[in-house]
């Protein structure tokens, strides 16, 4: 009988190697969408966006200027607040409940709905649902942070404007069922104003406030508004200068790349051109807890019975897939 060849759309992503991954979410690339002919629908300024993330940027460089006056102790804090939130994105929205790509128990999957409500990037749901569709059409116009549309709309911009009417179309039809089946989830959008308000506000400032005499003014710019700010830069990076600049080892047919400074500041989501041609991996990386500290929690947690069923791309399928469509700087180590 002939050779088959498994098959392959047009980014080079072989439908045959995600097979016995067990990939149960819809976050695989799909190519037979295509983006409607003719104009674009007209960009709908959302003034009521754009004054908030204003004052919050000019809140946080506030935290900057007085910072000095901030005792070490607060400083540590604000360090605690951004690990913790950093983790209710990478480890809990993003590699925990978009991708499946490990599994969590009750206790653990609580905590990372708490930091994910001290980061206030929209409750979980919605960040899986957007995520998902951003993988599955990644940029075209169903992708809520198309990177075709430059550097600030993928960073910032997409939330300042209502949605191209593709991404809501799209993301009604996807596969959302394990996310409704999870009372964690459903219980954090459920309360989630009510836990944005203690746990991305209240809780920065008050517990300096309480344990070690700071001033709560200290507290809601610092650890509060200072620490938000730059947690949500951080992850819109990923977005922006991760679908932009870097190479691409693994695919060089999409925009997705490898970012050393994204991995930095995002704890070890920047390894992009990787993350977007084997979503399911849990480590986003093939270089496991190296510049990932969201990998290396995600190890713990499975060292200490918290988490399971790690999923990982193996060794010879990365080789041969950079072999095949990367652009020729894949380096193993
Ligand atoms: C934020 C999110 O910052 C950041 C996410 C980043 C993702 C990064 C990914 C990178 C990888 C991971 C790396 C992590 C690194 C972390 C490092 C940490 C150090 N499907 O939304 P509406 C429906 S948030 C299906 O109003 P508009 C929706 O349900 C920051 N349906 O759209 C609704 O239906 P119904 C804080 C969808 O009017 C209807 O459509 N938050 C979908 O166009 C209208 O929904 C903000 O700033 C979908 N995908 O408005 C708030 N989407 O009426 C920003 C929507 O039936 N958001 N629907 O309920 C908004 O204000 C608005 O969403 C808008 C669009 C103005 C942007
Ligand atoms: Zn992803
Ligand atoms: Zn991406």
């Amino acid at each position: 009988p002939k050779m088959t060849e498994t098959k392959t759309n047009p980014s080079g992503q072989s439908n045959g190697e995600v097979v016995g991954v067990s990939s149960t979410v819809e976050d695989v690339f799909d190519d037979t969408y295509k983006e409607k002919e003719g104009p674009k629908p007209p960009r709908k300024i959302v003034w009521i966006n754009v004054v908030l993330m204003t004052l919050l940027h000019i809140g946080a460089l506030y935290g900057v200027i007085i910072l000095p006056s901030a005792s070490v102790l607060t400083l540590g804090w604000s360090v605690v607040c951004f690990l913790i939130s950093a983790l209710g994105v990478t480890a809990g929205a993003h590699r925990l409940w978009s991708h499946r790509s490990y599994k969590a128990s009750l206790p653990l999957r609580v905590f990372l709905a708490v930091g994910n409500s001290m980061a206030f990037q929209n409750d979980i749901f919605e960040w899986a649902r957007d995520h998902r569709v951003h993988h599955k059409y990644s940029e075209t116009d169903a992708d809520p942070h198309n990177a075709v549309r430059g550097f600030f709309f993928a960073h910032i911009g997409w939330l300042l404007v209502r949605k191209h009417p593709d991404v809501i179309e799209k993301g009604r039809r996807l596969e959302l069922n394990d996310l409704k089946a999870d009372k964690v989830v459903m219980f954090q959008r459920k309360y989630y104003r009510l836990s944005v308000l203690v746990m991305c506000f209240l809780v920065p400032m008050l517990v300096p406030w309480y344990l070690w005499g700071e001033s709560l003014w200290v507290g809601y710019f610092v650890p509060g508004l200072l620490r938000y700010t730059i947690v949500l830069n951080a992850t819109w990076l990923v977005n922006s200068a991760a679908h932009m600049w870097g190479n691409r080892p693994y695919d060089q047919s999409i925009n997705p790349r490898e970012n050393k400074f994204v991995t930095f500041s995002a704890i070890g989501e920047g390894f992009h051109n990787y993350h977007h041609t084997f979503p399911y991996d849990y480590s986003t990386s093939e270089f496991g807890c190296k510049l990932n500290l969201t990998t290396c929690f995600i190890d713990l947690m499975c060292f200490l019975g918290l988490a399971w069923d790690r999923k990982k791309a193996s060794r010879e399928l990365i080789l041969a897939r950079a072999q095949r469509t990367g652009d020729g700087s894949h380096r193993s180590g």
